[in-house]
């Protein structure tokens, strides 16, 4: 409904460094579907999936990388390990005839956990233009 669009855009959280949730997800204190893990990177089911497939893409460490807005060129190397196990998720998930992968950098794009994630989302048709 609009109330809860409403909602949703209200739901601010800023970005102040302290840890999150991911990292007690990187430390399995806290229980995710992984899809997808390496050294550096970490894939699970995101918990309120907004398509068939919803898989979150995260460094395991996160090196002042909150959101992408705060990249700095020392984190290209992840980065692009980041964007390349996307792919490897989107394979491994049988959508690799069309996904979508999204970065919410900030508050005013609805960023609400602020430790780097990729969003890789298919398994349906997509629409365009995101809201
Ligand atoms: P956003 O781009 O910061 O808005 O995305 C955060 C995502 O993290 C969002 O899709 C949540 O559903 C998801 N998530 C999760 O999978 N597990 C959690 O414990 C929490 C959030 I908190």
């Amino acid at each position: 409904s609009s109330e809860e669009d409403a909602a949703k855009a209200a739901a601010v959280v800023a970005d102040t460094g302290a840890p999150t949730i991911f990292d007690k997800i990187i430390a399995k204190e806290i229980p995710s579907t992984i899809v997808y893990e390496d050294e550096k990177v970490l894939a699970f089911r995101d918990i309120s999936p907004e398509a068939p497939v919803h898989v979150l893409v995260i460094p395991k460490f996160r090196d002042g990388l909150t959101q992408l807005g705060k990249a700095e060129e020392k984190h290209s190397e992840i980065l692009g390990r980041l964007l390349y196990a996307a792919k490897v998720v989107a394979e491994k998930e049988g959508i690799l005839d069309g996904f979508r992968v999204v970065i919410n950098s900030g508050p005013s794009a609805c960023q609400s956990v602020y430790h780097l994630h990729l969003h890789v989302l298919g398994g349906r048709q997509m629409k365009w233009p995101p809201g």
